[in-house]
């Protein structure tokens, strides 16, 4: 393998992917998934049979979102980590305008949406929902990487309510799950709340089938990574020669997603002047989905300094939206 020297000179991406590929096991990052591609296959991930997570997380913002905005103290100002492109979110911006109008007499503008995403694809997309179905609502989103700074944030007037749901939080292992959190409260006022959105445990063979969809969606959505880089760091990742690769592990209580080599081979990265070798069945690891339960998400969030509210879940207790208090 060989590295290119002037590596401390990357940056962001470059940085990582380089770092990545370099070290074993073989790793990238999650936010490569959600190019243009990736945000279409995430979202034909969500309406898969199979990915019960964001329909059980639907049905209980249908159950309970006035519940919850009128918990969090009717906060006029939405902001929604992750947004995507902000489809759930309808029913908590309908909940809090519903709220507002009993309260005000329904004054313009009264609830102001801002939906914070790295993929500017997808937030494109949300603005045009919220703008077309919900007119009444201010949009002002943010192409942003929360990852690294909440710092705009604290600068927002008035009282607000985060939305971290669907189960984005998932992704992180459970210290970094506790330091984004509390980072997060640290941009927070007095009277903000968060509406974390998590994934719970549940029988294996659900969450196998939830990652490894019967239609290859999945699948297609972990390979897309690689046809990124491919297009973005002039590589030549060969499609056919990596698979798809689902596991659960039952010592973190988190399903993994990797990119297995059918064959040892070699792939050139030409932008990054590195050439990575695979053995035959080595993978790259590219997702992690933590799956709580309740004591693992008190952990979590005591340990960033949120006290749980409350919390609403679904009949089979899949899927758990906790509302927290800085
Ligand atoms: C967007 C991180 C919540 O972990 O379930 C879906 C991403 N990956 N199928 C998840 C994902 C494969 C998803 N999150």
């Amino acid at each position: 393998m060989s590295v290119n020297s002037a590596a401390l000179l990357l940056e962001g991406d470059a940085r990582e992917v380089l770092h990545g590929l370099s070290t074993r096991p073989k790793k990238l990052p999650v936010r490569l998934f959600y190019d243009a591609a990736g945000s279409a296959l995430f979202e034909q991930i969500t309406e898969l049979p199979e990915y019960y997570v964001t329909s059980t997380e639907q049905g209980i913002f249908e159950r309970h979102a006035l519940a919850m905005v009128a918990a969090a103290g009717g906060a006029s100002t939405i902001v929604e980590l992750g947004a995507g492109t902000a489809k759930k979110t309808m029913l908590v911006l309908r909940a809090s305008l519903d709220l507002h109008r009993r309260h005000n007499n329904g004054s313009r503008h009264d609830v102001t949406f801002i939906p914070v995403d790295v993929s500017s694809f997808a937030l494109g997309l949300a603005n045009d929902r919220v703008r077309s179905e919900l007119p009444q609502v201010a949009v002002h989103p943010l192409v942003m990487d929360y990852t690294h700074s909440f710092a705009p944030l604290s600068q927002l007037p008035g009282a607000k309510l985060i939305l971290y749901i669907g189960s984005s939080i998932g992704n992180f292992e459970p210290m970094a799950a506790s330091a984004l959190l509390r980072r997060l409260r640290s941009s927070l006022n007095p009277g903000d709340s968060l509406l974390l959105g998590v994934d719970m445990r549940k029988p294996v063979d659900v969450l196998l089938r939830a990652y490894d969809d019967s239609e290859g969606v999945t699948a297609r959505f972990n390979l897309n990574i690689l046809t990124r880089i491919n297009r973005e760091f002039e590589a030549d990742f060969d499609l056919s020669a990596f698979e798809h690769c689902v596991r659960w592990s039952e010592r973190h209580s988190r399903i993994e997603m990797h990119l297995r080599s059918r064959v040892a081979q070699s792939v050139r990265v030409a932008a990054l002047d590195l050439t990575v070798d695979f053995d035959e069945g080595e993978t790259i690891h590219t997702e992690n989905s933590y799956k709580f339960t309740p004591s693992m998400l008190e952990a979590v969030t005591f340990n960033a300094g949120f006290a749980i509210e409350q919390s609403w879940s679904d009949e089979r207790n899949w899927f758990t939206v906790t509302l927290l208090r800085a």
